[in-house]
């Protein structure tokens, strides 16, 4: 449960909001050459329908969930079907957010879900599942307003409402049931693995009796004997009643204090020679454990965890330094995140436009990305993952798989630099100040073309080029006036 089941490459990406049809042109066309080892897609499962005042339709309407009928605006059950087993075809893996720790919060009646099916918040009665009052915790909280109030009180945490969310008893056998079966569906249906939604909402030995109760992994695809990938979304930074040790029993862990540190870091509130140790040297979870990204859907508008200090496509420099610091470092495995664009209204510290959903037409249907002649996005989505920068190191961790850090270099601040093995090396500038170095890239003697400025493209580079000398040196310059702070090369981007 902690093996991401992968075969094309050890990077996955989380197509927020994409439509089934969209994802699977993209394994394809895109994901699968490129060497991405999968995709997390966004929840599957039916949801409220919402539309509040001048909330129409926002993205988390899909954290509300109906029933386990798969029709979302992503798609229905045929597409979403596709959609698996064209992306495996390709090597690529499909992994779903899974929504299990509640259903919706209070709606009127008459509000429907995205399926077509009516539910009644106020009596708990869910008739596509079918859930009903007997299925919720209500009686295990013992809050005044039924709703978490204390993040000191693991009990209430996990036995309260999650901002009025009606909460599932995990205890109860029925509804481990329902939503066994519901995993399991899609387990058949081909899916690698699980992001679990909200997992510090729910007892770890809860989840361990569901999760042992999965199938495994289609034989077809994955051979014999594979589990389900698990990585579990817990918020941990620290000074709360639950920490993510108590989940590393089930799968991995969200480590949300990997994306805090380096935005910390590459915002200047740290010094890049300190990463040297980035990990469990820095008190969090052991590798093994780990899901590391610099920002995920909740903390990139604010919401989760993580505050200002999260790096996003807004400070696009930044990120593609911090993106390229994480792809480059052996620790954990690796998502990145891919947005679309909200125009933001910020007043006293808070966004306004938070809740803004992805593109829509008349209908309220998702309009996807169209994708330009130069091979990035538009029609409003951002797709982090096409950035060449941010493309070319998921090949650069790809290729240093299996390697360890060796060669350290800093110059006492925000220059760094790097070995992975004999395979890649990795040199990022976040001084005011040029770097101008002779440095030890434990390559072969050669030409290497910087993957960052552009890349090898038919036999020549199209951007920077590196001569690595006979003993593993090379004069290494990454110049304030460049336009990326980062200068990588690797084992296949030699000339
Ligand atoms: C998660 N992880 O633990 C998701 O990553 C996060 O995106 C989800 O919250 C959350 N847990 C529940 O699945 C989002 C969003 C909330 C939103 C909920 C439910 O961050 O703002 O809450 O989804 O849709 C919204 C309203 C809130 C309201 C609630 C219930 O913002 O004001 O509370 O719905 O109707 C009365
Ligand atoms: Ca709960």
């Amino acid at each position: 449960q902690w093996d991401p089941n992968v075969s094309n490459g050890q990077v996955i990406v989380h197509l927020f909001e994409w439509p089934w049809g969209d994802i699977a042109r993209e394994c394809e066309d895109f994901l699968g050459p490129k060497g991405f080892g999968g995709v997390q897609v966004s929840p599957v499962n039916e949801n409220v329908v919402v539309h509040q005042g001048n909330v129409n339709r926002p993205w988390w309407e899909r954290y509300q969930p109906v029933s386990y009928m798969l029709t979302t605006r992503s798609g229905d059950e045929a597409a979403f079907q596709d959609m698996v087993t064209r992306c495996n075809n390709v090597g690529v893996r499909i992994y779903v957010d899974a929504v299990i720790n509640h259903m919706s919060g209070g709606w009127p009646q008459g509000t429907v879900g995205t399926g077509g099916s009516s539910f009644d918040s106020g009596s708990q009665s869910y008739p596509g599942v079918p859930f009903s009052g007997f299925d919720f915790n209500d009686a295990n909280c013992n809050t005044a307003s039924g709703n978490i109030e204390n993040y000191g009180d693991a009990n209430q945490v996990r036995n309260c409402k999650l901002v009025g969310l009606n909460d599932l008893n995990q205890g109860s056998d029925y509804v481990r049931g329902k939503i066994i079966e519901f995993m399991n569906r899609l387990i058949g249906f081909g899916v690698a693995g699980f992001r679990v939604d909200a997992s510090k909402h729910m007892w770890p030995g809860d989840m361990q009796a569901i999760f042992d109760s999965l199938d495994n992994l289609r034989n077809d695809v994955f051979g014999a004997n594979a589990r389900a990938f698990i990585f579990q979304e817990v918020i941990d930074l620290g000074g709360e009643a639950i920490s993510a040790e108590e989940y590393v029993g089930n799968g991995r862990v969200t480590e949300f204090r990997y994306g805090k540190f380096l935005g910390e870091a590459f915002r200047g509130n740290n010094q890049l020679k300190w990463l040297s140790d980035f990990g469990e040297g820095w008190g969090m979870t052991d590798r093994a454990n780990a899901l590391v990204f610099i920002d995920n859907h909740d903390n990139q508008r604010g919401h989760g965890a993580g505050g200002d200090m999260i790096l996003t496509f807004r400070v696009d420099r930044l990120y593609k330094m911090g993106t390229a610091y994480m792809l480059a470092w052996p620790y954990g495995f690796t998502r990145i995140m891919s947005s679309y664009y909200w125009d933001q209204n910020i007043v006293d510290g808070q966004d306004q436009n938070d809740w803004i959903g992805p593109p829509m037409d008349g209908n309220e249907n998702i309009i996807g990305a169209t994708i330009n002649a130069d091979g990035t996005c538009g029609g409003g989505w951002i797709c982090e993952h096409r950035w060449r920068q941010i493309t070319n190191m998921v090949e650069f961790r790809n290729v240093a798989h299996g390697t360890d850090m060796n060669d350290w270099w800093d110059n006492g601040s925000n220059q760094i630099a790097f070995c992975r093995g004999n395979k890649g090396f990795i040199a990022i500038n976040g001084d005011g100040s040029d770097l101008t170095q002779t440095l030890q890239t434990c390559l072969s003697a050669g030409t290497y073309c910087d993957v960052i400025s552009g890349g090898l493209e038919n036999g020549s580079c199209t951007g920077k080029s590196v001569t690595v000398n006979a003993d593993g040196t090379a004069y290494i310059e990454l110049l304030t006036s460049e336009m990326d702070g980062v200068l990588a090369i690797h084992a296949n981007s030699k000339q």
